[in-house]
């Protein structure tokens, strides 16, 4: 025969929890009715730290601020499937899950306030600095996959980009390293349809990034990003696959970021508002609202009363990070290597002679 096929990969795309609050009861993972609960209530944390950032930010307050509005479900999901010892390798839209996974709200605060120090994080919690050259972090949560199985240790590192990420070099690179040497490592994409003002169908002509992951030999699969219970089973069905040391996943999350970029960012400049308005009604949190009140487990009161509770705990963020000590101009330098070479011990030098 003169033609065969070599390849017979397909993309599957797992979907539980309509905008209706519908489920489809065959695919409903395991979950009691107090985790049910416990992802709603993860997701609604993240919604109002992520408003309460974007108004501190307009108060002058944070520098700048990159909104995860839209993306809580994707966050969520997969903090419920991780266990605490595992690694976060993020970018700088992973914010939510790093408070879930242990990291202190005001340190995410410090951190989009330009203070360094919110990179140092309590003991026990396994996060690496947000890579902000975008991309780059995928081949560093490789290196921490590589290193978990040289060692025979039981963590994963979960490796964390954008849909613009994966028309980066680092993406590919990242990748094929993890097909060919099966390391520890999950690839977290969260395609939210847009890198900037660049739509995801300008980004690439493939039609998933998940197809991107098979074609490098790692098994990869798409989900519902703005259904949390698909998010969490596949999720789970990933961290459990590289966790037993069968190699690396990929899961691609379709959602949508539903603010600007950032701060410094105007949407309004080029995308739709018919395309806004279609995804403010696939909304992740609307749809776990309407489920757990369907089955009895949520109600309005219950929602005033935890929202009360976190707007208690943000405050007090608030106030902690707004009472530490002013960060030193050195602070830029000083916790990248742990000897400086020479070029940074001279900018050191003259940052302290110019005063803080
Ligand atoms: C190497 C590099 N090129 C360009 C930028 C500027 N930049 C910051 S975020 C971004 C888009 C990222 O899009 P995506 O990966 O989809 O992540 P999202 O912002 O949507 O979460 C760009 C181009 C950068 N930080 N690093
Ligand atoms: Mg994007």
């Amino acid at each position: 025969m003169a033609r065969k096929k070599i390849f017979e990969g397909f993309v599957e795309r797992l979907e539980i929890l309509d905008q209706d609050g519908k489920v489809d009861e065959k695919e409903m993972p395991p979950l009691k009715d107090a985790e049910l609960v416990a992802l709603m209530e993860s997701m609604l944390k993240m919604r109002l730290s992520d408003q309460k950032a974007l108004n501190l930010q307009r108060q002058g307050r944070l520098n700048t601020y990159g909104s995860v509005r839209g993306q809580e479900a994707c966050q969520a999901g997969l903090a419920a499937a991780l266990d605490r010892s595992d690694w976060l390798v993020p970018s700088f839209r992973e914010h939510a899950i790093m408070v879930a996974m242990g990291v202190p709200l005001r340190s995410v605060y410090a951190l989009w306030k330009g203070d360094e120090r919110g990179n140092i994080h309590p003991e026990g919690v396994n996060c690496l600095p947000p890579a902000i050259p975008v991309g780059s972090q995928l081949l560093h949560a490789n290196g921490l996959g590589m290193a978990f199985k040289m060692k025979n240790m039981k963590e994963i590192a979960v490796g964390f980009a954008g849909d613009g990420a994966s028309s980066q070099g680092d993406f590919h690179e990242a990748l094929n390293f993890a097909g060919v040497f099966g390391s520890r490592t999950l690839f977290f994409i969260q395609n939210n349809g847009w890198a900037i003002s660049v739509p995801f169908h300008k980004q690439t002509k493939a039609d998933s990034v998940a197809q991107k992951g098979l074609a490098y030999g790692v098994p990869s699969m798409q989900v519902d990003g703005n259904d949390v219970l698909a998010v969490y089973k596949a999720s789970k069905e990933a961290v459990d696959h590289v966790r037993s040391g069968k190699g690396p996943f990929l899961l691609e999350c379709l959602t949508y970021r539903m603010e600007n970029h950032t701060t410094a960012d105007d949407h309004t400049k080029y995308r739709d508002k018919e395309e806004v308005e279609l995804w403010a009604k696939r909304d992740p949190v609307d749809r776990m609202r309407k489920y757990l009140v369907s089955r009895g487990l949520w109600s309005e009161e219950k929602e005033k009363e935890f929202a009360g509770s976190v707007a208690e705990w943000i405050e007090s963020e608030v106030e902690a990070l707004e009472s530490m000590e002013p960060a030193s101009v050195t602070d830029v330098v000083d916790f990248v290597y742990s000897d400086l070479p020479w070029h940074l011990k001279e900018e050191r030098e003259m940052l302290l002679k110019e005063g803080n």
